[in-house]
């Protein structure tokens, strides 16, 4: 088996060095410079035309989109190791945060994003507090989810919790303050704690 991870720290690529630090597989890393422009190299555009990272090359198949990855590695390495639901019901609810991370909460996320790094001439205050809200809204979602059971698949902690716990991770950069989200942010203190993402991020 070969599997070679192309990664820029404090970006999306988190979610996938997260994840492969849970399930614990032999992989080789690369570092892509995004200020550097490595992302443009034609070696790179062959592998992932979007120019973008995370990306895998699993047995010199290459697979971009954190979402897509994380459901790889997860079906392929997780069901054994308990970390991703085998095919069914829990399968489907797994499914169902995933997408929702990427679909909808990162893009949310993404829009404010957009709203409040826009160079002062672009600056909308009621767009920016508008995708703010939404934003809000959705971590609403989150919080009375996490409310009800620890983690978001069947009570036990999986890589769903490890994807969407980066993208919220994301969010204490941006102003977003979590303790208005206790169930979120004592999850996220659950997830942080755990050696798969003390070996990832501070070993
Ligand atoms: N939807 C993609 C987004 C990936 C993405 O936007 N990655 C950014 C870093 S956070 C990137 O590679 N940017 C490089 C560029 O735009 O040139 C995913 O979830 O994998």
């Amino acid at each position: 088996m070969s599997l070679v991870f192309y990664y820029t720290p404090m970006s999306t690529a988190v979610t996938v060095n997260w994840a492969l630090s849970e399930l614990e597989i032999p992989y080789e890393k690369v570092v892509i410079d995004l200020k550097a422009r490595d992302q443009d190299k034609r070696g790179y555009r062959e592998l992932d035309p979007n120019g973008r990272v995370p990306l895998v090359v699993h047995d010199g198949v290459p697979i971009f989109e954190s979402a897509a990855i994380v459901i790889h590695l997860g079906e392929t390495f997780g069901v054994e190791r308990g970390l991703f639901p085998a095919p069914g019901l829990e399968r489907a609810v797994a499914l169902k945060w995933l997408v929702w991370t990427n679909v909808t909460f990162g893009a949310a996320v993404g829009r404010f994003l957009e709203r409040s790094s826009a160079p002062p001439e672009k600056q909308d205050a009621e767009a920016t507090e508008r995708a703010r809200g939404e934003v809000e809204r959705l971590l609403g979602i989150l919080e009375a989810e996490l409310a009800k059971a620890p983690y978001l698949v069947a009570g036990s902690f999986s890589l769903v919790d490890v994807h969407l716990g980066a993208f919220v991770r994301w969010l204490s950069t941006m102003g977003f303050d979590l303790k208005r989200y206790p169930s979120v942010a004592a999850w996220q203190t659950r997830c942080v704690s755990r050696p798969g993402y003390v070996r990832a991020f501070e070993s």
